[in-house]
C-alpha cells in the first residue's frame, strides 16, 4: 500500500527543533545543477537516516518517526537532527555508515562535507573516552611536575633501517633530551627491521636512556597491522615495560581502534594516534570530512594523543582548523561556532595534541605560543638533519623548548647551547614544504 507520502520531501522540516537525545550533523552542501538546497538536504537526511528514492510499501508510522530531519539552511551550510533510536551505540563504523557513508556519492549532490556532529550524552556515554587522557600521561607516564611540551623523535629515514640503526638513533635522541621515541606511520613489521626484535632492543635502550638521564623515558611502538595481529603486537609492548602504542587509526580503521582501546584498557597502556590518510577526504574545504571530527572521534573512541598539525609545517593545516581541533580535543565545554557544533564531553577526558610534520627548533617557539605548553611536538628532520648529528639535533629541540617556556628568545638562548646555535644557524625560521 502506498502512503502517498513523498521519499525525499518528507525528510525536510525547516520548523523542526532537534530533541535532546538527536544527534545534529553539519554539512557544508553544494547541490548539483538544476537541484535546489531543499531537494539535495531531503536526499541527504533521507539516505544518510531511513529513506531511499522510492516511495516504499514497507514504510510504517514507528519507522517514520525516527527518520532523519533537515531543518536548517545558511548558505551552503545545513543542519541535519537524527533520532538517536537510529545509532549503535558504542560503534564508530555503524554511525560513520550512516552520516558519512552513500551520501557522499549521491547525484544529487555536486559536493558535500560533514563538518561535525553534536553528540547528545546518551550517544556520548557509550564510549569509553581516553584512559589516560592530557593528565595521565603528564601524571602517569612522565610524572611531570610542571609541564612542557612532550618532546618527540621520529627517526628518519621513515623505513630503511635495520633494528640496530633504528635503536642507535634512539638511543642518541633520547639522551640528546627527547622525552619519546616514535615508529614512523609506514615502519611496522619489515624483514629489515622485524618488529619484535626492535621491541626487545629499543626497551633495552630505553632503560638505559633513563638511567642514564635521570628522566622519564617513553616509545611509541606502531603496532600498526591486522587487528589480531595489533593486540598481540601491543601485549608484547606490555611485557616488555611499555607504557604506550601506536596506531594509524585511519588506514587500520575504526574498528580497529576501537579493538585496540579496549585491549589497551586492560594491559593499561596509552595511545597514541597517527592520522595518516586523513587528508585524502579532510584537505578539500569542499567534499569529504573535517579534520576536526576525525579528532572528535578519536577522543570518543578513546585515544590519548593525537596529531593535529602545525600551520607552519611541511603538511597542509589551517591556522583555525588546528585551533579549533585543538579546543575540541582538550576543553570539557565546546561553543557553537562557525563549522563547529557544541559539545559537551562531560566524564570524557581530554587529548594530547601534537604538532608535526617539518618541525626543526626554530619553529618551536611559534607552535608553543599557537597551542601552549601542554603539547607534543614531534621532529624527524629537525632532528636526524641537524648538521652534527642526532644527539646535537635533540638537544637543540629541546633548548628550543626551554627558551620558551622561560619566553626567551631562541637567539638568546643560543649563546650558552651550541646545539641550538647550529641549528639557527642550519635552518633559522625556514617553513619547510
Ligand atoms: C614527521 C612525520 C609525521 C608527520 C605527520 C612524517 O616527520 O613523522 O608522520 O608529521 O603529519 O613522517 O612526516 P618530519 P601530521 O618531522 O621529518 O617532518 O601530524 O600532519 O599528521
Ligand atoms: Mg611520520
Amino acid at each position: 500500500m502506498k502512503t502517498n507520502i513523498d521519499p525525499y520531501k518528507d525528510f525536510v522540516d525547516l520548523g523542526h527543533r532537534p530533541k535532546q537525545n538527536d544527534l545534529v550533523c553539519l554539512f557544508k552542501v553544494h547541490p548539483a545543477k538544476g537541484m535546489s538546497m531543499e531537494n539535495a538536504m531531503g536526499r541527504i537526511a533521507s539516505e544518510s537516516s531511513n529513506g531511499t528514492w522510492a516511495e516504499l510499501t514497507t514504510l510504517k508510522e514507528h519507522i517514520r518517526k525516527i527518520r532523519a530531519r533537515a531543518f536548517s539552511i545558511k548558505g551552503s551550510y545545513v543542519k541535519v537532527a537524527y533520532p538517536i533510536e537510529l545509532f549503535e551505540k558504542g560503534s564508530v563504523p555503524q554511525l560513520m555508515s550512516s552520516v558519512a557513508g552513500n551520501i557522499f556519492g549521491m547525484k544529487a549532490v555536486a559536493s558535500l562535507r560533514l563538518e561535525d556532529i553534536s553528540l547528545p550524552k546518551a550517544y556520548l556515554s557509550s564510549f569509553r573516552g581516553p584512559g589516560f587522557g592530557l593528565d595521565g600521561v603528564y601524571e602517569k607516564i612522565f610524572k611531570m611536575k610542571k609541564r612542557r611540551p612532550i618532546l618527540v623523535h621520529v627517526p628518519k629515514p621513515k623505513v630503511g633501517m635495520t633494528v640496530k640503526e633504528h635503536a642507535d638513533a634512539a638511543r642518541k635522541a633520547w639522551l640528546g633530551g627527547v622525552d619519546l621515541l616514535k615508529d614512523d606511520e609506514n615502519l611496522t613489521n619489515q624483514d629489515f627491521n622485524p618488529f619484535d626484535a626492535r621491541m626487545k632492543l629499543m626497551f633495552k635502550y630505553r632503560d638505559y636512556a633513563e638511567n642514564e638521564t635521570g628522566e622519564r623515558k617513553s616509545y611509541l611502538a606502531n603496532i600498526t597491522a591486522e587487528t589480531k595481529e595489533m593486540i598481540r603486537r601491543a601485549r608484547l609492548v606490555k611485557e616488555l615495560g611499555g607504557e604506550y602504542v601506536m596506531v594509524d587509526i585511519l588506514t587500520a580503521g575504526w574498528a580497529a581502534a576501537q579493538t585496540i582501546r579496549d585491549e589497551c584498557e586492560d594491559l593499561g597502556l596509552a595511545i597514541h594516534a597517527h592520522r595518516a590518510f586523513h587528508a585524502a577526504f579532510t584537505r578539500n574545504a569542499d567534499h569529504g570530512m573535517s579534520m576536526l571530527l576525525v579528532a572528535k572521534l578519536a577522543r570518543l573512541i578513546g585515544v590519548d594523543q593525537i596529531h593535529i598539525g602545525t600551520v607552519v609545517g611541511k603538511l597542509s593545516s589551517p591556522r583555525t582548523e588546528v585551533l579549533d581541533i585543538d579546543d575540541e580535543i582538550v576543553n570539557r565545554d565546546i561553543l557553537d561556532h562557525a563549522r563547529v557544533l557544541k559539545e559537551k564531553w562531560e566524564a570524557i577526558k581530554p587529548v594530547v595534541p601534537v604538532s608535526s610534520g617539518g618541525l626543526h627548533p626554530g619553529l618551536v617557539p611559534y607552535v608553543m605560543k599557537l597551542l601552549g605548553p601542554e603539547i607534543a611536538i614531534q621532529a624527524g628532520g629537525g632532528i636526524d638533519g641537524h648538521p652534527n648529528g642526532v644527539g646535537a639535533g635533540a638537544a637543540a629541540m629541546r633548548d628550543a623548548v626551554s627558551a620558551a617556556m622561560k619566553h626567551e628568545s631562541l637567539a638568546e638562548y643560543a649563546r650558552h647551547s651550541p646545539a641550538l646555535k647550529a641549528a639557527l644557524e642550519y635552518w633559522g625560521g625556514k617553513r619547510p614544504i
